[in-house]
């Protein structure tokens, strides 16, 4: 198996902490910004995006991060972090799709702004309307979180993930934040994991 992107890449830290989590072994293949490699023919061959990360698992190759995790959690761990249950599995879908449509969109500005744009040429106003809606975002987590400690319930499971990188982002910025404790208790949970901590809590915010 072969994952391309860059480790800094919040898309690919999913990928690498889903990987850890199933006990994978891959090749990693450093791709996207300063690496390049995504603007290649043969790169737009497998990801016509030309973004990262990109999985090639023997005849499959396969885009987007989310749809990543949530095949190899089906593969590999059927009935743990992909519930066979329908009505259980749309639960967790549905939180992946609100991590991709709703709660990143509200965290980018602000990673951009802080993280990759310098003081003089940053837009305030994209960055504190940033602040307000992942708030308000992680604030619908917050709520979620009051009676289990995973999205899903008392067990890890794919619906986790996706929400790791910015969760890192967001507790480490510097902004203010109103207080969020089971949110709080949640990043906590997913620090003592092995595969989020290397994967993503020791990777500089980048
Ligand atoms: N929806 C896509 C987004 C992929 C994406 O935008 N990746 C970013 C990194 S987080 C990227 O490729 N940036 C350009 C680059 O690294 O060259 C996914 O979840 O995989």
């Amino acid at each position: 198996m072969k994952i391309y992107g860059r480790i800094t890449s919040s898309n690919v830290m999913k990928v690498l902490w889903a990987a850890a989590e199933l006990g994978l072994e891959y090749e990693r293949v450093d791709a996207g910004m300063a690496f390049g490699v995504v603007d290649t023919p043969e790169y737009r061959a497998m990801n016509p995006n030309g973004r990262v990360p990109t999985l090639v698992d023997g005849d499959l190759t396969l885009w987007e991060s989310n749809a990543i995790v949530r095949y190899l959690a089906a593969k590999h761990d059927a009935g743990g972090l992909w519930p066979t249950d329908p009505a259980t599995r749309a639960d967790l879908d549905r939180w992946m799709d609100w991590q991709q449509t709703t709660q990143n969109p509200a965290m980018t500005p602000v990673f951009w702004g802080l993280v990759r744009t310098p003081p003089a040429e940053r837009n305030q106003a994209a960055i504190d309307a940033g602040i307000a809606q992942s708030i308000a975002a992680f604030g619908i987590v917050n709520a979620r979180l009051a009676d289990r400690d995973w999205l899903g319930g008392d067990q890890l499971t794919m619906a986790d993930i996706p929400l790791g990188p910015n969760l890192h982002r967001f507790f480490n910025l510097p902004f203010e934040r109103p207080d969020l404790p089971h949110l709080r208790a949640y990043y906590d949970r997913m620090l003592t994991r092995p595969g989020y901590a290397a994967h993503i809590a020791a990777v500089p915010i980048s």
